[in-house]
């Protein structure tokens, strides 16, 4: 059985100031391409699916056209709710949604009934874990001290009893696990919305053990845990800390012994990511840095002096830039030397000028230095005239 393991899509979600929703579309479409090309016999899609619990319509009208698309090809899909999907509005007419083939899988209890493929092989079993909030299903699992191991292990407990009342004689039932989880070992990226609440992160990959596939999502790096157990990573960047990432999905081959054969397939670019450092100055004049012009661009400068119009000049060679980040390389040559001593000798005026300096970048002009003149001169004035009333 041939299966397209993909997650984290994030309907609605923008990146810095673009809207992702076109490229989110032609992630769709790209998906649907590859599920009838590489004669595709079942989909998993490993939560995620929305970026808020109330998407914005347009991303909801996203979903509604993928959902129409992958039932109109007649290739079974699974589906689970991640932590930034609800999973209760999600989860809203699945029984209907699963008549079209389309079989969501939000509820934490449903996890031991399998949504049951075939092939000529036999059958292959689908279990949805959705995201599993610790501190929500502990009752539902029996566990005492909510944990995201605990959670896990006792849904995957359930997963093994119910493959193995499954078993005929010799021959094993082969098994699918859809989890969304962070799991040991894993690469996080800046775009993951935390799911730490309630114990411990990270779950070891072992409580996994005894299905042949887990499909993952949560983590925004297409990863391979294990042979049998990978992340897809998300279609489409969310974050400059993806700059380095090669977005895919997970094409995986399900022997009839339940062996695992992977190949990645790529999915579209809409445009690459760059990040780039160093002065305004140098970022504009680098002729290496030439291949990156069409790139969305995060750009850390790192000018002591904060330049004079930063984003305008820089949009001039990079148009795409969409972050703008100061760090600027001081010499700290008198780091040592203390406040007092920096400040011995010299006048009020000379400190306040070297104050907007240190704060600004560049000290005061004439018109600026006449301000503060003022200012002190008012102060002496007000002083000197309290003196006088006493
Ligand atoms: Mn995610």
């Amino acid at each position: 059985m041939r299966l397209l393991h993909t997650s984290d899509w994030h309907l609605g979600r923008a990146f810095h100031r673009v809207n992702m929703l076109g490229a989110q579309a032609e992630f769709i479409g790209h998906l649907v391409r590859c599920v009838r090309e590489h004669g595709v016999d079942a989909v998993v899609v490993s939560g995620d699916v929305y970026d808020r619990a109330v998407p914005p319509l347009a991303a909801v009208e996203l979903f509604d056209d993928a959902l129409h698309r992958l039932a109109d090809l007649g290739v079974p899909t699974v589906m689970i709710s991640g932590n930034h999907d609800s999973a209760r509005r999600l989860g809203v007419g699945a029984g209907l949604i699963g008549r079209a083939g389309i079989h969501l899988r939000t509820e934490p209890s449903a996890c031991g009934t399998p949504v049951v493929l075939a092939d000529t092989h036999g059958d292959v079993v689908f279990y949805g874990l959705p995201y599993l909030e610790p501190a929500l299903v502990k009752d539902e699992f029996g566990v005492e001290k909510a944990g995201h191991e605990a959670v896990l292990a006792a849904a995957m407990e359930r997963v093994r009893a119910d493959l193995a009342a499954r078993a005929r004689g010799q021959r094993k039932t082969r098994s699918v696990v859809l989890a969304h989880a962070f799991v040991t070992g894993g690469a996080p990226s800046d775009s993951e919305r935390d799911i730490t609440v309630g114990g411990v992160a990270a779950v070891p990959a072992g409580v996994f053990d005894g299905v042949d596939y887990v499909a993952l999502g949560h983590l925004h790096g297409c990863q391979t845990i294990t042979e049998r157990v990978r992340y897809s990573g998300s279609p489409l960047p969310y974050s400059f800390s993806e700059a380095g990432h090669r977005k895919s999905m997970w094409l995986i081959d399900l022997g009839a012994d339940g062996s695992v054969t992977a190949e990645r397939l790529d999915c579209p670019v809409p445009r690459r990511l760059a990040r780039l450092r160093g002065t305004l100055e140098e970022l504009l004049a680098d002729p290496g840095l030439a291949r990156h012009e069409e790139a969305w661009v995060e750009a850390t400068l790192t000018d002591p002096v904060r330049p004079a119009d930063p984003m305008a000049r820089l949009t001039e060679r990079f148009p795409h830039t969409l972050s703008l980040v100061f760090d600027p390389e001081r010499a700290t040559d008198n780091a040592e030397e203390s406040y007092a001593s920096r400040l011995a000798g010299r006048s009020d005026q000379e400190i306040a000028e070297d104050f907007v300096a240190h704060v600004r970048g560049a000290g005061p002009d004439e018109r600026e230095r006449l301000v503060l003149r003022d200012a002190f001169d008012a102060v002496r004035t007000d002083e000197a005239v309290r003196e006088v009333a006493r």
